[in-house]
């Protein structure tokens, strides 16, 4: 793609209150009346309100986007004259493959893309959805999208000011290490500041600040800057823009979480908290770090600005214990070697791979009692690491109501940095956890079958067929009533003009990198602009509009079921071990990458100048 027209820069951060302290130091103000805690029972009324009056913005542009996408024997006004579909759009994690990736995923589908609406694109969906959700490096897309303005990609990347990714996050100053020491100082202040103030501070706290650097345009990263402040946006005002997710996982000290059971943590601009059993509450985002009992302020003040923007993002992107897993890969060696290792060990033992939302929100609750609730600490770590690496669970509640659902899955799961279907199967299999709280998720197969079967190398539906999920219901609610999960489009990272696997550790990207990563996120999702399959948007149509089929008791047309033949997953299943050298692992590019020359990625070089500034970090941090 080329972006020499770039449109008119709408790159700001709109002025805000943000943190009342006007840095990153959270301060007192008044408290709301009432407690700060409601038991997860129903949806929040300001996002009921919000996803209300989304709908009216998103029902004409569904209508738009059915039009383009040309289904045969359709009307799109017809259809939904009285309603409009509930879709939600999931980027998963993986460091900045999954933001890169991810930004040319949402390019695809956001019709302020130029081109995005011609013929056999995809454009406008995004102005046709209700939510969007980020985990850890999603978050990263999600966040400098939503937070500069509800910006759009090619501003993201056309910008001089944020998304320069040339110089590590690490290391931003390059080889002039006056200017990344003066970034360090910066960043040490306002972390030491917050500590001042008698807030624990965690190593998320410093990687939350050198993200903002990078993703907010704002001056030093914007540190007053906070996630409630997107409600006083216009776009949000407006309703323009889809409700945002973020995902991070709760993990006490010491311990790991599987998807069975881990709780599932979900921030919005208005809550933090989980529809796990678990927890069953949310609490007022805006008013983080009061301390409460029961969600009632203590002494009668509250602490606001709390809910960093920067720190929210570092809190679903904790991903500093899998750099210790990676060391020996690096090639770093002796005396480096043995400081990195001890550092990263360091903070692995003492379990500081956290955010610590201290005082705990939920302290003393009413709705549950367990380790979590008695314990006057809150611990959040990457939303990745119950291997949900898709942000899928807030998309399958019953409150929220959803049809459909992207999944863009742009993990490593395998040698070569490419998905396998893993964060499917850890969804598919939360609902028999205790965690679930009686949840569904469709069927998918096994890993292997991912592969074999070519799932990760096209999209792929699940859950096409409503009534072969009963078998998931649990037998105390009745069939009749149940409400049924949305429908799954899966998408895969894969490489159409770029071979965008590169390691979830990599730390710089040259502009050259930037672009063949975005460009071959929009092939993925066009499937290389109606090439590969010319009636591919009008499979989505026909996937967007199953359910509310469904519900009318109305057949597919004869081309959406021959969507459906086509992509949903059949129940087919070729779960024998995969050929890790085929096709699957190391495709050749199949169309032009416009950019410049694409070469497969390798872990580790850049990786290995930046560890010398993570054990500067890490003693910055741990032995200051
Ligand atoms: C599809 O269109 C996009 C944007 O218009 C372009 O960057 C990309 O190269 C095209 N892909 C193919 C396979 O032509
Ligand atoms: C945010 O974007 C909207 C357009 O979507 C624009 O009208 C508004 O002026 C922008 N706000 C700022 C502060 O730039
Ligand atoms: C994108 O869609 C929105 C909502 O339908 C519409 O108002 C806007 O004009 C469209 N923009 C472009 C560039 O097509
Ligand atoms: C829509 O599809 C029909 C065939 O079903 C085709 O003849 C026509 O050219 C298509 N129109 C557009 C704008 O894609
Ligand atoms: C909307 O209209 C369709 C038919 O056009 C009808 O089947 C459906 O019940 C209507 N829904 C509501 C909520 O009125
Ligand atoms: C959009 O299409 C026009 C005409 O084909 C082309 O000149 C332009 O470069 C394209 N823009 C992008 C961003 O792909
Ligand atoms: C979750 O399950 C795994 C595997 O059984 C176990 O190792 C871990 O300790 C459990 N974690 C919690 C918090 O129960
Ligand atoms: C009560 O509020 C004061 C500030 O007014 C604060 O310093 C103190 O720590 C609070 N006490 C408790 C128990 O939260
Ligand atoms: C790295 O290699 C060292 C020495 O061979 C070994 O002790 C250590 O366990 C390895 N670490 C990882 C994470 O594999
Ligand atoms: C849907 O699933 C049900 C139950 O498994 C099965 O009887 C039916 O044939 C399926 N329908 C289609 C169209 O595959
Ligand atoms: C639905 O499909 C799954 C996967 O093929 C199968 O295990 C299950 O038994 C089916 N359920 C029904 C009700 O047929
Ligand atoms: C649908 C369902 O099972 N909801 C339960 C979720 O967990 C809470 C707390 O344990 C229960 O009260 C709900 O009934």
């Amino acid at each position: 793609m080329h972006f020499s027209h770039i449109l008119p820069l709408l790159l700001a951060v709109p002025a805000l209150a943000g943190s009342p302290t006007g840095g990153y130091t959270p301060g007192q103000v008044d408290c709301p009346d009432g407690s700060l805690v409601r038991p997860a029972d129903s949806l929040n009324p300001k996002e009921a309100d919000f996803v209300q009056k989304r709908h009216e913005v998103a029902r004409p542009a569904l209508i738009d986007w059915l039009n383009r996408a040309n289904l045969s024997d359709f009307s799109a006004d017809q259809f939904l004259s009285n309603s409009t579909i509930p879709i939600a759009i999931a980027f998963s994690g993986g460091g900045y493959r999954a933001m890169l990736a991810g930004a040319g995923e949402f390019s695809a589908l956001d019709n302020r893309t130029a081109n995005s609406t011609n013929q056999h694109h995809m454009g406008g969906l995004v102005q046709a959805a209700t939510y969007f959700a980020g985990l850890s490096g999603g978050n990263w897309l999600l966040g400098s999208i939503v937070m500069n303005n509800f910006t759009s990609i090619p501003e993201l990347q056309g910008s001089s000011d944020v998304w320069d990714l040339s110089h590590s996050i690490l290391n931003p100053g390059g080889i002039n290490v006056f200017s990344t020491a003066s970034y360090w100082d910066d960043i040490a202040d306002d972390v030491k500041s917050k500590k001042k103030a008698g807030f624990n501070t965690s190593i998320t706290d410093i990687w939350g600040r050198a993200l903002s650097h990078q993703f907010f345009n704002l001056s030093n990263g914007g540190p007053a800057l906070t996630f409630d402040d997107v409600v006083n946006y216009d776009v949000f005002q407006n309703h323009e823009m889809p409700f945002p997710i973020v995902v991070s996982d709760g993990r006490a000290p010491g311990t790991t979480v599987i998807s069975t059971n881990s709780t599932v943590f979900e921030l919005t601009p208005y809550e933090l908290g989980s529809w796990d059993p678990t927890i069953y509450a949310f609490t007022q985002i805006k008013y983080l770090g009061t301390q409460v009992q029961n969600g009632k302020p203590v002494n009668g003040t509250c602490i606001a600005g709390f809910d960093n923007a920067g720190f929210t993002i570092g809190t679903s992107s904790t991903l500093f214990n899998q750099f210790i897993l990676q060391i020996n890969s690096t090639g770093v060696s002796g005396v480096v070697y043995d400081l990195a290792t001890d550092i990263l060990d360091d903070i692995g033992k003492k379990s500081d791979d956290i955010a610590i939302y201290d005082p705990n929100p939920f302290f003393k609750v009413d709705t549950v009692t367990n380790g979590i609730t008695t314990n006057s600490v809150l611990n959040l770590v990457d939303g990745g690491e119950d291997n949900e690496n898709i942000p899928l669970v807030p998309l399958i509640q019953p409150e929220r109501k959803l049809d459909v659902v992207f999944a863009f899955d742009n993990s490593a799961d395998t040698t070569y940095n490419w998905p396998n279907g893993s964060s499917l199967v850890a969804s598919f299999q939360r609902q028999f956890g205790n965690e679930s709280n009686n949840t569904i998720f469709p069927y998918v197969p096994d890993t292997n079958t991912f592969i074999n079967n070519g799932y990760t190398k096209r999209p792929t539906f699940f859950g096409c067929n409503a009534t072969n999920l009963t078998s998931l219901f649990n037998d105390s609610q009745s069939t009749q009533d149940h409400f049924v999960p949305p429908l799954i489009i899966y998408i895969a990272n894969f490489a159409h003009s770029y071979f965008s696997n590169t390691s979830t550790f990599k730390m710089s990207y040259e502009t050259d990198e930037v672009a063949g990563m975005i460009e071959n996120g929009y092939n993925v999702v066009t499937q290389q602009n109606g090439t590969i399959d010319s009636d591919w948007p009008a499979c989505v149509g026909c996937a967007i509009i199953k359910r509310e089929l469904d519900r009318r008791g109305q057949s597919p047309t004869d081309q959406c079921q021959q969507c459906f033949d086509k992509y949903c997953w059949d129940s087919a299943v070729d779960n024998q071990a995969v050929n890790i050298s085929g096709e699957n692992f190391a495709p050749t590019l199949s169309v032009a990458n416009h950019t410049s020359s694409a070469s497969v990625a390798t872990a580790g070089s850049v990786f290995t100048t930046s560890l010398y500034v993570i054990c500067a970090v890490g003693a910055l941090f741990l032995f200051a």
